[in-house]
């Protein structure tokens, strides 16, 4: 099988030079899915699997813009149209200075699969812009919206393709999005998700990522009889996802006891909870990048270019971003006896890193399944703009945690090894694949 997966791969790595992230995706698909089609010969004589690799389009484009004291900037746009077997594409849009494409396809070859988990009608896209917001003022954020909008807008639609927030881009971003995108095409759309509340935004949009992992991961607790209360976990990053997961993991009586974010982390004895939530998002608003001023504020310790993963924990959140979790880190937190790690953040733990876990019979989601929430709740906000009606915070919330335990249902039903251990890696992959390949195949060649 080795042999077979190799092969694949190098056909993938010949195709898309050096795109080590898009890579390093594929190959965790690949692993579990070949095998899998070699038992399903349908799937393989119609080289979904080959097919599924391909985004349908890559958009490429330029951005100009000026900044506050009249200089030109020039960045580049990006929407990968990956897949639109079961949808219109959807999947946010990131901006940060370490964009390019090999990082957005990892994110659109992704999303083909979290969005199918889902069991909602979207097919798997990415989008961004090497643009870095650090430091930007408001004007600044908007003219580069404007501009960024100005020919994405040509692209997508509610029916074809429908962006959203990602890293560096949540509700202030998407309504300068949103209004660009109004004034060109005259309409008034659910063409973009994550949109304010007064405007055809869904409630619980923004806590959605974040209660979705904790809900998922408070899944995977049930199966060992253990649940959030009194555990202490470890969050990384200070952002949207990150916020969420606090909230909740909060809620559910957990001691929440870092965020980190490019600066380093703190440790919060006491537990981030109250006010000190809302303070997360103050430190976001500032476009600063560092989580130190809450070291400042409330008088706990601050570790300079550390990663929380070196804390004893229970439980572990990685929230912040790609490959920020290695395989030194995994196995620190094996050793001081963490028994649960959820994926907030897309792809956040190493394949070395997954594997310690794994082998450790940790029990660990990959983001795929336990940050769908985010993208979920979009979903849902795409049916209510459709119906031109809101649900109540309570009806999302609830829709929300159904489909995470559906997402834990499908995992365990495809993931559970023979000695028990729910593999939710290999589960997510299959569970994803099944329904795409199965609509590929309904639609021909596409
Ligand atoms: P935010 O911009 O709100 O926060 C991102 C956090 O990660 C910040 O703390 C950020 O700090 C840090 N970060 C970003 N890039 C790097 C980097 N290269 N090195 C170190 N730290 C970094 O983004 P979100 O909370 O929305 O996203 C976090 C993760 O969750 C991402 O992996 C995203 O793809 C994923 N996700 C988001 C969803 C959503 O709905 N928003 C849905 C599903 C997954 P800084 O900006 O200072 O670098
Ligand atoms: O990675 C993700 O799933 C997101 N950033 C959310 C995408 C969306 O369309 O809501």
């Amino acid at each position: 099988m080795t042999d077979k997966v190799n092969k694949f791969m190098d056909g993938i790595i010949a195709r898309n030079p050096g795109e080590k992230e898009f890579h390093q995706a594929v190959l965790e698909v690949a692993e579990v899915i070949i095998p899998f089609i070699e038992e399903n010969p349908v799937y393989k004589d119609a080289k979904i699997l080959e097919r599924l690799t391909e985004p349908e389009r890559t958009i490429m484009f330029k951005v100009p813009w000026q900044d506050d004291n009249g200089e030109y900037h020039i960045n580049r746009g990006y929407r990968i149209e990956f897949n639109s077997a079961i949808g219109p594409y959807k999947g946010g849009l990131r901006f940060h200075p370490s964009v390019n494409l090999s990082i957005l396809k990892f994110l659109g070859f992704e999303q083909i699969l979290k969005n199918s988990l889902t069991t909602l009608p979207m097919g798997g896209g990415k989008g961004g812009s090497d643009f870095n917001p650090k430091g930007k003022s408001d004007n600044e954020i908007m003219r580069f919206c404007q501009s960024f909008m100005t020919e994405l807008y040509r692209h997508i639609g509610p029916n074809t393709d429908v962006p959203a927030g990602d890293i560096g881009v949540g509700g202030r971003e998407i309504g300068f999005l949103f209004g660009q995108y109004k004034r060109l095409k005259n309409e008034f759309t659910g063409v973009l998700t994550g949109k304010g509340r007064e405007w055809g935004g869904s409630l619980m949009r923004p806590e959605a990522t974040g209660f979705g992992n904790v809900y998922f991961s408070q899944e995977m607790l049930a199966t060992k009889g253990e649940t959030f209360k009194g555990k202490t976990v470890a969050v990384s990053g200070f952002g949207n996802v990150a916020w969420g997961a606090v909230t909740k993991a909060n809620q559910l009586g957990a001691k929440v006891v870092t965020i980190s974010g490019p600066d380093g982390y703190i440790y919060d004895k006491d537990g981030i909870s109250g006010e000190k939530i809302d303070y997360m998002l103050e430190l976001r608003a500032t476009n600063n990048d560092i989580v130190k001023p809450y070291a400042d504020e409330f008088g706990v310790e601050f570790f300079p270019g550390k990663k929380p993963w070196e804390q004893k924990v229970d439980i572990a959140l990685p929230c912040a971003t790609q490959n920020e979790l290695v395989e030194e880190d995994a196995k620190q937190l094996v050793a001081n006896g963490v028994i649960c790690v959820g994926e907030g953040a897309n792809m956040p733990c190493t394949p070395e890193a997954i594997e310690t876990f794994q082998k450790a019979k940790v029990l660990f989601s990959p983001g795929k399944a336990s940050n769908a929430g985010g993208v979920a709740v979009s979903g849902l906000e795409m049916s209510q703009n459709s119906l031109r009606y809101n649900w109540t915070s309570e009806e999302v919330d609830k829709k929300l945690h159904e489909i995470m335990k559906n997402i834990h249902e499908a995992c365990k039903k495809y993931g559970t090894e023979a000695d028990g251990y729910v593999n939710y890696v290999k589960g997510a992959n299959i569970a994803g694949f099944v329904k795409v390949a199965d609509a590929m195949l309904a639609q021909g060649l596409v």
